[in-house]
C-alpha cells in the first residue's frame, strides 16, 4: 500500500529543475568540506507534525486528512502512519524521525493499555527500521497536552501529575532506548507559570530538576548512553516557561548538577520568540558545549507565536550551519519542527514543504562553508581582540593581573582613543558578496 504513489524517490535535479518533485540544492552525495551533504545534515520527520498534524487552530478545524486510509483514533490509524512516515523518509531520504508518546498511539485513560500499545506500535517501528535503515534522532513524553498537566509536570501542584509525569517519561526512555534514540528531549511547555500570585517558583525548579536527576539515574541504568536535552521556549502556552532560553536553560542545568548529562535542542522559532536570533541562541549553547540538537523551522517576525514554518529563509540557514560547523559536530540532527500552512492541505505540498527546507538547509551548508573558506569573517572577529595578544592585554588574556596594576596602567595613558571601528556593514557587504557573488 503506498501514500505517496505520485512520487518515487526524490532526486536533486539542481536548481534549474521545473519539477516540484525534485531537489534544487540539497544533492546527498555531494562533498562539502571534506564530507557530504548527507553526512552534514541529518535531518529528521516529527511525527506529531508530518503524521498527525491536521491544520486545526483555535478558530477551526482540521484542513487536512491524515488518516492514511485508517479510522481514526484506532491502532489501525496509528500502524497507517508507520508505514506512511516510512514511506515518506524513504523516497525524501530522512535518514532519522523524532516523537512523542502520544504521536504513536491513541492515548486512553489507562497507563497498563498506553504501554501495551506503545509496546505493539515500537515493535513495528523497529522492524521497519531494520529493514529500511531509518534511525530515531531522538524521543520524548509528552507532558502537555493532556488536561492532567494544566499546571505543569515537573512543575506541577499536585504531586499524583507529577507520579504521572515520572511514568509516561520512564515508558518514553524504555522506547527511546528500544528504539536505539541519539537523544532524549524535555521540553518544558506546561513548565512554566501564568501568574505568580499561585506560584512558588523555587520550589517548581526543584522538582523539575529532581524529575530529570530521576530520569537521568533511570535513562542510564537500561542503558541509555545518548544526550539528555532541554529544548527553550520562553512562552505558549504559559505565560513564561522555566527554559526561557538557552542562557536560562544552561544556568539551571549547571545549578541543578545535571550539567554533564544534559545539552540542548535549540529551536529556530523559540528563539525568536525570545527576543533572540536563532544565531545567538546556537551561539550561546556551543560556547557552553552544549549545542546537541537543532529543532529546524522559522518563525513569522510579525506574529507573537509559535508558528512552526518549514525553512525558507537561506540567509538564517547559512548563520546556522555556520555555527554547526564551528562547532564540527552535533551529537543529535536536524529535526524538522515544522507543518504545512493550514491551507497547504494536500500529500503533495507535505513532500514540497520537506524538499523546501532541505533545499534551505543544503543552501545554508554550502553557503556556511564559502563564509569558513573565505576566512574573512572569521578573521575579522579574531583580529577584533588582537590588544589581548600582547603588552597588558596578553596578561589580561592570562589572567595574571591585579585591579591596581591595571588602574595604574590607565593612568599612565595620556589619552583613551576610540577601539577600532566593528565595520558592521563592511562585514555584512563581505557576507552578501560571497553569498551572492
Ligand atoms: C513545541 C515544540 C515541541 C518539542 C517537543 O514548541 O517545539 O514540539 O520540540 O516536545
Ligand atoms: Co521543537
Amino acid at each position: 500500500m503506498s501514500y505517496f504513489d505520485f512520487i518515487g524517490k526524490i532526486q536533486y535535479e539542481g536548481a534549474k529543475t521545473k519539477n516540484p518533485f525534485a531537489f534544487k540544492f540539497y544533492n546527498p552525495d555531494q562533498k562539502v568540506l571534506g564530507k557530504t551533504m548527507r553526512q552534514h545534515l541529518p535531518f529528521s520527520m516529527a511525527w506529531w507534525h508530518n503524521l498527525c498534524g491536521e491544520g486545526g487552530d483555535i478558530f477551526g478545524n482540521s484542513t487536512i486528512n491524515k488518516s492514511f486510509g485508517a479510522k481514526k483514533g484506532t491502532m489501525e490509524h496509528s500502524f497507517s502512519k508507520v508505514d506512511a512516515g516510512f514511506e515518506f523518509m524513504q523516497k525524501l531520504g530522512i535518514d532519522y524521525f523524532c516523537f512523542h508518546d502520544v504521536d504513536l498511539i491513541p492515548e486512553i485513560a489507562n497507563f497498563a493499555e498506553n504501554n501495551r500499545r506503545l509496546d505493539e506500535i515500537s515493535d513495528y517501528i523497529l522492524k521497519k527500521m531494520q529493514e529500511t535503515g531509518i534511525k530515531c534522532l531522538w524521543g520524548t513524553a509528552n507532558m502537555f497536552s493532556n488536561p492532567r498537566f494544566m499546571n505543569g509536570a515537573g512543575s506541577s501542584n499536585s504531586a499524583d501529575v507529577y507520579c504521572c509525569a515520572a511514568a509516561q517519561i520512564k515508558k518514553a526512555l524504555d522506547l527511546t532506548v528500544k528504539l536505539g534514540g541519539k537523544g532524549y528531549v524535555f521540553w518544558g511547555g506546561r513548565e512554566g507559570y501564568d501568574t505568580l500570585l499561585n506560584t512558588d517558583i523555587k520550589f517548581e525548579l526543584d522538582n523539575i530538576a529532581y524529575l530529570m536527576k530521576m530520569s537521568v539515574e533511570y535513562g542510564r541504568s537500561i542503558g541509555f548512553n545518548g544526550d539528555f536535552y532541554i529544548e527553550p521556549k520562553p512562552k505558549e502556552p504559559m505565560k513564561h516557561q522555566y527554559d526561557f532560553d538557552a542562557a536560562t536553560a544552561i544556568g539551571f542545568l549547571r545549578n541543578y548538577g545535571l550539567d554533564k548529562d544534559f545539552k540542548l535542542n535549540i529551536e529556530a522559532n523559540h528563539a525568536t520568540l525570545a527576543g533572540h536570533s536563532f544565531q545567538h541562541e546556537l551561539r550561546t549553547a556551543a560556547i557552553n558545549g552544549m549545542l546537541g540538537s537543532i529543532d529546524i523551522n522559522q518563525g513569522d517576525l510579525l506574529l507573537g507565536w509559535d508558528t512552526d514554518e518549514f525553512p525558507a529563509n537561506v540567509y538564517e540557514s547559512t548563520l546556522c550551519m555556520y555555527e554547526v560547523l564551528r562547532v564540527g559536530e552535533l551529537s543529535g540532527g536536524l529535526n524538522f519542527d515544522a507543518k504545512t500552512r493550514r491551507s497547504s492541505n494536500t500529500l503533495e505540498d507535505m513532500v514540497e514543504a520537506y524538499i523546501l527546507g532541505m533545499d534551505t538547509f543544503a543552501l545554508g551548508l554550502i553557503n556556511a562553508a564559502k563564509l569558513i573558506e573565505d576566512g574573512r569573517i572569521d578573521d575579522f572577529a579574531e583580529k577584533r581582540y588582537s590588544s589581548f595578544s600582547e603588552g597588558i592585554g596578553l596578561r589580561i588574556r592570562e589572567k595574571d593581573v591585579k585591579l591596581q596594576e591595571l588602574a595604574d596602567y590607565a593612568q599612565r595613558l595620556n589619552l583613551v582613543d576610540s577601539p577600532s571601528s566593528g565595520k558592521q556593514e563592511s562585514l555584512e557587504s563581505i557576507v552578501n558578496a560571497i553569498l551572492f557573488g
